[in-house]
This record gives C-alpha cells, structure tokens and sequence, in this order.
C-alpha cells in the first residue's frame, strides 16, 4: 500500500523535496471524496469562533481584491455574483474530525510542525492572487478542479501590489512549465515563500491546504528572551570590574563587549531553551478555544466515566510534544501540552503526547498519571467523549 506521498517514501520526500522544491502527486488520496461540503464550509465561516475570510477579485464596491472578515451571513452568500470569488476558512481539523483525520497521513513530519487544514471553495474564476506564504504547504484537491501555476522561489524583496489588503506579487511568470489542473485526490506541496497562483476551473473547487508553522528569527528572540528574563537575576548586570580611564562621553568597544557577553551569556542555556520551546510550539492557534471544565472533575467522577465507556481524547485544538530528560534521567521527560511544560515519566509523555488513539483508561492505575489525566482534563486539552464504539 502507498501512503499519501504515492510512490515516493516518506525518506526521500523529507531529502528531496521537504522545503526544498515542488512535488506535484497524482492521487496522493484515490478518489479522494471530501467528507465536508461547500454548504457545510458556509455554515462553519458563518460560526462566530471559527476565522475565515472572502475574497472578492472584484468588490460590491466595484475595486479590486476585496477582502471580507468571517464570521459570514446569508446576506454576504445571497449577494455574491456566480464566479471569482473564494472563501477560506481556518482551521477546519479543530471543527470536523473527519478533516482532523487526514492529519494522521502527514505523520513523516512532526505534528508540532503543523499549523492546520484550511479549506477554501471557490467558483470558477476564483482565487487570491499570485503569491508567496512563508510557511510549507500541501495543497490536496478536495472537489472540483483547481489550475496551479508556479512561479519560482521569491526573495524577501519581492514587489507586492501597493494599497490592497492582500499580499500580491507585482510580478509573476509560469517557471519551468510548473503549470497543472489539479482533480480531486491530487495533491501539490510547495516550499515556503514559492511563488503560485491557484484558480479555481468548476463550479464545485475545494482545496485543503495543510500548513505548517515556522516561528520567525523575531518571533523566536522575542518569545525566548522574555521566557529566559523571567528566570534571571536582577543582580546579574552589567559590570566593568576591568573599566579604565577614557573619555567620559565614549561608549568604547569594551563596553559592547561586555553587553554582549551578558546578553549571549545568558541567554545560551540549552535546557532552559528546550524547555521554552517545547511550550512555545505547543501553543494553541486559538488561546480562547481552550475552556476549563467548569466545574472541574475530580478523579473519581473521571474514574467512573471512563468505566461506564467514555473515552478520554485529545481536545482537537490542542497540541502535545515531548522531550526526554536531559543525560541521567532516562526514565522522565517534560510533556509539552497547549503552551505548558510537565515533568513526567518518559513513558506517560509518549502515551499522552503521541498519536490520536483514545488514551487507555489502564494509565489512571498508576496515581500519579491519573492526577496528570485529571488535570489535563480539567484544563481542556483532554476532552471526556462517548465512545465511538459504543
Ligand atoms: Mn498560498
């Protein structure tokens, strides 16, 4: 059997292809049928919490590229003309299972890697312009026909169309014959900040777009400075123990040497950054979409639930990793949940964090996993359902 990447494995896509270059796949997914129609993805943009945006190639207002903010209405569908426009909506796998599903094919790549399965329609004519993102992405045919053209890696300095609420490249030529109508099943992976144009060719286009997360040098400082300063001394400070004399209103080279030295210094602690890390690739795409159990369980009514045939999941927002312990703990690790750090056994991180498989109810015999379960419970990142089963 051959998996999502057709005849290539996942060994040679990750050497070959994997933020390096295009790969268009033929029926990545046979007869691939998607499990969500465009009815279905109206109602989800016209859902209050669920983010999602219109793309008009020409507005009510008769200017180019008008961009609308979900959440949608009737009004908003009833007067859209019968061709170029798309709708795009966020984060469908937090909303569907059934889209959540085809996240367990890109396993070859680490889940805390992945953004989310954004679904767009699109009558014929539709699309968002020529464009670069600067995340990787693969594009599966979800329904209908959709014409890809590729345009080659774009720089940082790549022009965009002034006074627009879209990023659209001023400039855009088909490279290397890298044009194809995609059908349903067939899908495309682009690397980041690949320029490609998709319109759609019927009156039934969806496209899935599985994206990934990438923090950007700015983000990352930022978000490391700030996690590792919450740990440092206020009296570890600049110091000039070896000052000499100078003129008064000089900021000299061994000053900056010695700022320098604090900053790097204290920020190079390779524990500390795995730490920060793991919570910040954990963070959920929607913070407010994480709701506490209100009242909270205690383990006995948990206990009971699960012997009655509840099962304990996984919240589909939710985003688990793990780190084993550094040298000398081979038996503990940190499990990362939802933007939170949790030392455990290394065994019970990989249980929680890993897979998609309900979590098996034998974990709450040790007690110290079951406070873990509890409280992961508690906060949202675990969810009590019905079994499917039953
Ligand atoms: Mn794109």
């Amino acid at each position: 059997m051959t998996g999502i990447l057709g005849e290539l494995t996942p060994e040679r896509f990750l050497a070959e292809y994997w933020q390096k270059k295009p790969l268009l796949i033929r029926q990545a997914i046979p007869g691939f049928e998607s499990p969500l129609s465009a009815e279905e993805l109206a109602g989800l943009a016209c859902e209050e919490e669920v983010e999602s945006r219109l793309v008009e190639s020409v507005g009510a207002d008769g200017k180019p590229w008008q961009v609308t903010h979900g959440p949608m209405d009737e009004e908003i569908f009833a007067r859209l003309p019968e061709r170029d426009w798309t709708l795009l909506v966020q984060a469908v796998d937090h909303y569907v299972p059934e889209v959540a599903e085809l996240l367990e094919q890109f396993s070859f790549i680490p889940r805390w890697r992945l953004d989310d399965i954004m679904i767009s329609y699109a009558p014929p004519g539709g699309n968002v312009g020529p464009h670069v993102d600067n995340y990787d992405v693969f594009l599966l045919q979800g329904a209908g026909q959709r014409r890809w053209q590729l345009g080659g890696f774009q720089g940082e300095d790549a022009a965009i169309v002034d006074g627009i609420s879209l990023r659209i490249l001023k400039e855009f030529s088909i490279s290397n014959d890298e044009e194809w109508v995609l059908e349903p099943g067939d899908m495309l992976y682009l690397p980041p900040r690949y320029a490609h144009h998709g319109i759609s060719e019927s009156s039934d286009c969806m496209t899935w777009s599985i994206g990934f997360r990438a923090p950007s040098a700015d983000e990352a400082v930022t978000s490391w400075a700030d996690y590792r300063g919450e740990q440092l001394s206020d009296a570890v400070r600049y110091a000039d123990p070896d000052l000499g004399e100078q003129d008064s209103a000089l900021l000299d080279d061994a000053a900056i040497e010695r700022v320098r030295a604090l900053i790097l210094n204290s920020l190079d602690d390779r524990e500390q950054m795995s730490e920060w890390f793991g919570r910040y690739m954990t963070q959920t795409k929607y913070p407010d979409q994480l709701i506490a159990l209100e009242p909270s369980l205690d383990l006995a009514t948990l206990r009971s639930a699960l012997a009655e045939g509840e099962q304990l999941v996984r919240g589909q927002g939710s985003r688990f990793a793990y780190r084993p312990a550094p040298d000398g703990d081979a038996d503990r690790a940190t499990l990362f949940v939802d933007g939170d750090g949790i030392p455990c056994s290394l065994a019970l991180a990989q249980q929680v964090a890993q897979g998609n498989q309900p979590l098996p109810i034998e974990l709450l015999d040790d007690h110290g996993a079951a406070e873990l379960l509890l409280a992961l419970t508690n906060r949202g990142s675990l969810v009590l359902e019905e079994s499917s089963e039953a």
